[in-house]
This record gives structure tokens, sequence and C-alpha cells, in this order.
């Protein structure tokens, strides 16, 4: 593939591909990256763990916004996501603010706009030996980590950075977990025990659960809905598993003051309320064009 610009329309999903995301939660893509953009990518990735950014802003040094500003990345026996790469990485920045992701974002949900919410680059490295837990991602549904996001249409681009297997710890999406709403706890991202949340946590209503795992080849992406349960299995293979989740709201998605019992001592807190523009009423404005740019505006399909 060259590196001139794919074809959205050839690119967007069909009827029968969004009915399949809104049945089972999630979709894969057909081949949107050039090998050129994914290698720049990994390079842009490298110059972030060595603290060298492209771009700095007013709060990229400050650690209570995300722990891993500036510190290299030396300890590669464990995994590590940075919540702000595509605001330091030109590079990463051309894959999370790509129009083929967020055009397909919008056709997937239904939504006229598509604003950037978050990305997360992702740094499995490969497990010391087998039946270890190091790099577990464990299943979790993001939304729950985004309780003051007052939408409930919000979607997640998972973009690896090379082809993505189950021996390398490729992306596990739980089928139809997306309706499954009354999961609170699932705020276990970090909990390495896979099998603990799948058998006291989460609460499939009575379903089956099904693991899906998304094998990609590189250049592909995947899309979740924000309640589709997901997490990722040890890296066995020699080389490290990278991707960049790029997390997408839709237009309408507004705060929602949840601390308006306990101000004093606030509970819900996200990263981005310290770095936002605030509205009129003083609260974090999640339309702030600085943090959360449009990527999408359009008809709904
Ligand atoms: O890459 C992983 O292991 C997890 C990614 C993830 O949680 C996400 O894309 O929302
Ligand atoms: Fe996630």
């Amino acid at each position: 593939m060259t590196d001139s610009e794919p074809d959205v329309h050839a690119l967007l999903p069909s009827a029968e591909d969004i009915a399949g995301y809104r049945r089972d939660g999630y979709y894969v893509s057909g081949r949107i990256f050039s090998d050129d953009l994914l290698a720049a990518a990994v390079e842009g990735s490298e110059r972030l763990y060595r603290g060298e950014y492209d771009e700095r802003f007013a709060w990229s040094d400050d650690p209570a916004v995300d722990p891993h500003f500036g510190v290299p990345f030396t300890d590669r026996t464990r995994s590590r996501a940075d919540g702000y790469a595509s605001f330091h990485s030109l590079a990463l920045r051309a894959l999370a603010r790509h129009p083929v992701i967020s055009s397909i974002a919008a056709a997937l949900t239904g939504a006229t706009e598509i604003r950037a919410w978050k990305d997360q680059l992702i740094y499995k490295a490969p497990a010391s030996g087998p039946g270890e837990n190091e790099g577990v991602t464990g299943f979790h549904q993001d939304k729950r980590y985004w309780p003051t996001c007052r939408s409930d249409r919000m979607i997640t681009a998972w973009i690896p950075l090379h082809d993505c297997s189950t021996r390398n710890g490729c992306l596990v999406v739980i089928k139809g977990s997306h309706r499954w709403r009354n999961n609170h706890a699932l705020v276990t991202f970090d909990e390495r025990n896979q099998d603990y949340i799948k058998s006291e946590l989460i609460n499939s209503e009575g379903d089956e659960l099904v693991e899906v795992p998304l094998q990609l080849r590189c250049g592909q992406v995947s899309f979740h809905d924000c309640y589709t349960i997901h997490g990722s299995y040890p890296n066995v293979s020699d080389a490290p598993r990278r991707a960049l989740s790029v997390h997408l709201q839709d237009g309408e998605n507004r705060y929602r003051d949840l601390n308006f019992l306990s101000s004093a001592k606030p509970v819900f807190l996200h990263s981005h309320d310290l770095i936002c523009r605030t509205t009129e009423k003083g609260l974090p404005d999640y339309s702030d064009p600085d943090i959360f740019p449009t990527l999408y505006r359009g008809t709904a399909r």
C-alpha cells in the first residue's frame, strides 16, 4: 500500500456491519493505515518513551494529569498506558485524528458529530514466562471510567501498530456485553486476574459469556461500544505489543456533575477536568476544541 489517502467511502461500514455493531458491540474495519504511517507511529511512541515531545502544553508536566509525563520508559517488563500521546506526538495524532476513524465512528453510533475524548498508548511487554499474568488488561467497560460523561454513545477505536493475534495479546471483546449495564464494578483495567473478573464481577444477566479475540492485520482497526466488556491476555511472543486506543465522544456528550453533593471532596474527577475550559457555571466543558477537537460533522446515516 502506498501512503496515499485511503478511500473513506470504501472503508465505511455497510448497513449490515452497522447492524452487527449494534447487535454485538464491536466492529472490525478493513485496512485503513499504511505501513509508513504505522512505522512513523512506532517511532513516535519510542520518542515519547524517551521523553521527547513534538509539542508541549501548559499541563504537559503535571503528574496529576498523567503520571507518565516526561518519565522515560525503562522498565520494559510490564505494560504502560500513556494517556495523552496524541497531544505530544504528531505521528500518533495522525492516527488518532484520522478522518476515516471518526467517519466510521459516526456511522456505527449514528452520531452527527464526533469529538475526540481521550487516547491511550499501550505498550504490552512480552511476558517473562508461561502462566504469568504480566501485561494483562483486565476485562472492563470503558464507560465506567467516564461517569461524568452524560452520553451512552461513546465509542473506542483500537489501533494496533502491527499484526495482532492471540499470541501477542490482541484485544478480546465479550460479544453482546454492551447490553449488560449493571456492571459498575468494571473499573478493572489494572486487575490481572481475568478469571476473578469473569466469575465474581461480571453480571451477564443470564447470557452466555462469549469471548471473541480480535486478530487484526496491521492497518486494520477495531471499534467497540463504551459498554462492551473487553480486555487482553499476556503477550507470549518475543516482541512488544503496541496499540493506540482512541476514545471518542458524540457531539451531544456533556459533563454531568456527580460532585454536587460533596463538592468539598470531589469523588468523580477525570484528568480532563483539570485541563479543559469551563462553562459559565464553572463546570468542565467537554466541547473545548483545544482538548476535544471535532473530528467529524455530517448527517446521520
Ligand atoms: O490494549 C489493551 O489491552 C486494552 C485496550 C482498551 O482497553 C481499550 O481500547 O479501550
Ligand atoms: Fe478499554
